[in-house]
């Protein structure tokens, strides 16, 4: 049985690769004009754990491949997670004052600047991708990552978020939002990796059903850290076992991948390691 490998010990292996990669891929800071390229590398450049970009590179060498062979698309989806912080920070969204424990994008570089910050990253995913060789791989990879991003994937999970803030209590409604608003990206992270390690359509079909666990569990951990979501229509305790079974199904996924899903094994069990110490902390409230 392959033994996982700590999310902590995969990241210390690849953070400073995904972020070198970051600092050669963004247009550089006195680039005119220089304000918005400031702002761009102000909200990727520092802080973040890092998980999607580090999925990538994880899922790249669970089916074999070379996981510097895949930091153009690591940069892409760190990029597009960006945008959507900076994005969803703005007063007509969440109106969040602190990002990465610095003030906001719009805090710092004001409103306008801040929307076209996040277009801007968007954009630019798209062009690292374009880089990509052979081209087919490249259209591959565009595929997958602008549906994942968009009205079907993670923007669609944000309306109907919005929608479910005035008074939705339906869970099915929530695991909808859960499986796009979060899920969808880090499931395209880890698809994008499969195919840049040019894993065989069964491996690119078990890293999906992994990353479509993984990204749903996410969101469940997260309202179990913040007690919210999930926290409003279920208790605890079932909200726990509700993230913990998802990962467990993540786990069986990649471990029939083989001895190299290790460090995949470490960012499931990640999740349910962070779920613990604020569940803890969230039963003791009730
Ligand atoms: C506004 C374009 C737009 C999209 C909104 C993804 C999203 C949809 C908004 C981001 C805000 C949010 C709370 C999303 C839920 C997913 C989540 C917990 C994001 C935070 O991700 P982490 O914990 O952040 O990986 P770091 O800073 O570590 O990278």
């Amino acid at each position: 049985m392959t033994q996982p490998i700590s999310f902590d010990k995969t990241s210390e292996r690849f953070s400073g690769l995904i972020t070198s990669a970051l600092r050669r891929n963004l247009p550089p800071r006195g680039a005119y004009p220089p304000e918005i390229h400031e702002a761009m590398r102000y909200a990727c450049l520092d802080g973040g754990k890092r998980f999607r970009p580090v999925l990538v590179l994880a899922a790249c060498e669970a089916v074999g491949g070379d996981p510097k062979q895949a930091l153009l698309p690591a940069c892409a989806v760190e990029l597009i997670h960006a945008y959507s912080l900076v994005h969803d920070d703005l007063p007509a969204l969440d109106n969040d004052e602190l990002r990465r424990g610095k003030p906001s994008c719009h805090k710092q570089f004001g409103e306008a600047l801040a929307i076209l910050t996040g277009d801007a990253l968007l954009t630019h995913a798209f062009q690292l991708l374009s880089r990509v060789r052979p081209a087919a791989k490249a259209v591959q990879l565009m595929s997958e990552l602008s549906y994942a991003a968009g009205s079907q994937g993670m923007i669609g999970g944000q309306v109907a978020d919005i929608q479910f803030a005035r008074g939705g209590n339906d869970v099915a409604v929530l695991d909808y939002i859960s499986q796009h608003k979060t899920g969808r990206l880090i499931q395209a992270s880890a698809v994008l990796g499969a195919v840049m390690g040019t894993g065989s359509q069964a491996q690119i079909q078990k890293i999906r059903r992994y990353g479509q666990a993984v990204g749903f569990a996410f969101q469940v951990v997260d309202d179990i850290m913040d007690a919210d979501g999930y926290l409003r229509l279920m208790d605890p305790e079932e909200a726990r076992r509700k993230a913990a079974s998802l990962i467990q199904k993540a786990k069986h996924e990649a471990e029939t991948l083989g001895k190299k899903s290790g460090p995949l094994l470490g960012l499931a069990d990640f999740l349910l390691e962070r779920m613990v110490p604020n569940y803890a902390a969230v039963d003791s409230k009730n």
